[in-house]
């Protein structure tokens, strides 16, 4: 097989355990092939850095895999990370126009950290590389690499989804992305819904034609775009469910709370997530369903996350005020309905936490996939296990049918899904959890990665042969 790059924002050491998220994903793949993981180092350097310094990698080995990392200045960092990527493209697909930031100044930050990007990588690069990109930092970056004449195949994985064409629109640089994507030769989406987005808006806007297996032609190429939904590593997680860690965290948590049924939450803090809304439904179930009070306990965790974006500080006021009016008006001396936490739990605990807890709540207002669904189902015990209310505006909601699916807009409608999950009879729970279960394990992240990368390959050899 062929070396693989992979090029993201950010990277892990592939070697560290529990580094969670890419790492896990590619490690074993770029182990194998001697692969290249190319990204930002996560250092911010003056702005009077010499441009020379700024387009040379630093370089460093982990087991088989070469980690190349460029760092950016501080004004790079704030246009380029937290103003186009987090304050434009991140709110803007999760169809959230409201909050997008169109400056120019974003804009322009964006492109120059993508020709640097591509300046700095170029070099390390050899002919039969299999090049992958992820995630909308990095939209431009392939078109960047081709005006330098790359030529490899080079394929781009959308973490977050990909809104309908009419909200693309609005972008004020969207026909520039759109073209920036033809450079690719595959196009990865979390869902069906995002994929026909993008087809949707290509047909609209570029006029692309429509070709046999995803394929569409535009802007003089051919560009193969589907959904690979993302999944999780099975296997590490089990082992991390059996682990010490995790057992202890089950055992302490199930004894506290023996009397009581837990719910559980856990996201980075993040407005897409619906944190707010999740905790008016479980307030308005509280209030309507009398028989949960002293009972029902919700296990809050919220990781901090881009905290100088004014959007975040804005969520995690709202959220600190709406739990503490929660236990004002139902908490008892020795009962809180919330306990909310503003941190980052090891992830070595996650799976107990989510083991012992009833009903697993994964309400995001939208959300490309959402691996904490998955995780959840994989903790749980096949002879007794929790529910999954889950929204159906998540990329998981297409595969997990069996979880019960709340739109979270709906306060009230996702507060019955609560008292119906802290219902549930056994016999109903177990079924539910049989198929979901199914899915998961079938569609790991080794499989995701795995279907990726062969597509990718496929395309090169059919247009070899075209050629
Ligand atoms: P995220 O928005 O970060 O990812 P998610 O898919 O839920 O969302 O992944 C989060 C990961 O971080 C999970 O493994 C979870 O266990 C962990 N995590 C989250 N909060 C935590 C906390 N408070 N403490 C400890 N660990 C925590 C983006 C997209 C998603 C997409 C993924 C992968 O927004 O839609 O599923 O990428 O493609």
């Amino acid at each position: 097989m062929a070396r693989v790059v992979a090029v993201s924002n950010r990277l892990a050491d592939p070697r560290k355990t529990a580094a969670g998220g890419l790492a896990v994903a590619l490690g074993p793949t770029l182990n194998e092939t001697g692969g290249l993981w190319f990204g930002w180092s996560g250092r911010i350097v003056d702005d009077r850095t010499e441009p020379a310094q700024l387009l040379k990698a630093q370089l460093r080995n982990s087991g088989n895999v070469t980690l190349a990392t460029v760092d950016l200045t501080q004004s790079d960092h704030d246009t380029y990370y937290l103003g186009y990527s987090n304050s434009v493209l991140w709110p803007v697909f999760h169809y959230r126009l409201d909050l997008a930031e169109f400056r120019s100044d974003y804009l322009d930050g964006y492109r120059r950290v993508n020709r640097q990007f591509a300046q700095a990588l170029l070099p390390l690069l050899r002919d039969d590389d299999v090049i992958w990109v992820h995630d909308y930092h990095l939209i431009p970056l392939a078109a960047e690499l081709r005006t330098l004449g790359c030529k490899q195949r080079i394929g781009f994985f959308l973490h977050i989804p990909l809104p309908p064409p009419l909200i693309l629109a609005a972008l004020p640089a969207h026909d520039w992305l759109l073209r920036s994507l033809f450079a690719y030769d595959l196009l990865g989406l979390q869902s069906e819904a995002d994929a026909a987005h993008f087809a949707g808006f290509v047909m609209s806007e570029a006029r692309a034609h429509v070709l046999p297996d995803h394929r569409f032609h535009a802007f003089g190429r051919v560009l193969r775009a589907q959904a690979f939904p993302i999944g999780i590593d099975v296997q590490e997680f089990r082992a991390l469910a059996a682990a010490d860690e995790a057992v202890e965290t089950w055992r302490n948590t199930s004894e506290q709370y023996a009397k009581r049924q837990l719910l559980v939450g856990v996201d980075r803090l993040d407005y897409s997530k619906g944190l707010p809304q999740r905790l008016q439904a479980f307030n308005e179930m509280l209030h309507r369903y009398p028989v949960h009070r002293n009972s029902a306990t919700l296990i809050q965790i919220a990781s901090p996350s881009r905290s100088s974006v004014e959007a975040y500080a804005q969520i995690r006021t709202q959220l600190e005020l709406l739990c503490g009016s929660i236990n004002g008006e139902f908490g008892e001396l020795d009962w809180m309905p919330v306990r909310y936490l503003y941190r980052t739990i090891s992830r070595r605990r996650l799976p107990g936490l989510y083991r012992a807890s009833r009903v697993g709540l994964v309400t995001p207002l939208r959300d490309g996939m959402n691996l904490v669904a998955k995780e959840y189902v994989l903790s749980q015990e096949p002879e007794n296990p929790g529910v999954l209310v889950l929204s159906r505006f998540t990329g998981a909601a297409e595969q997990l049918r069996e979880a019960l699916l709340v739109n979270p807009y709906d306060i009230s409608a996702t507060a019955d899904a609560i008292e119906r999950a802290l219902h549930m009879p056994l016999a109903e729970r177990v079924e539910r959890h049989q198929a979901l279960l199914k899915n998961v394990v079938r569609y790991d992240v080794q499989w995701w990665q795995r279907q990726f990368l062969a597509t990718l390959q496929e395309r090169a050899e059919e247009s070899h042969a075209a050629v």
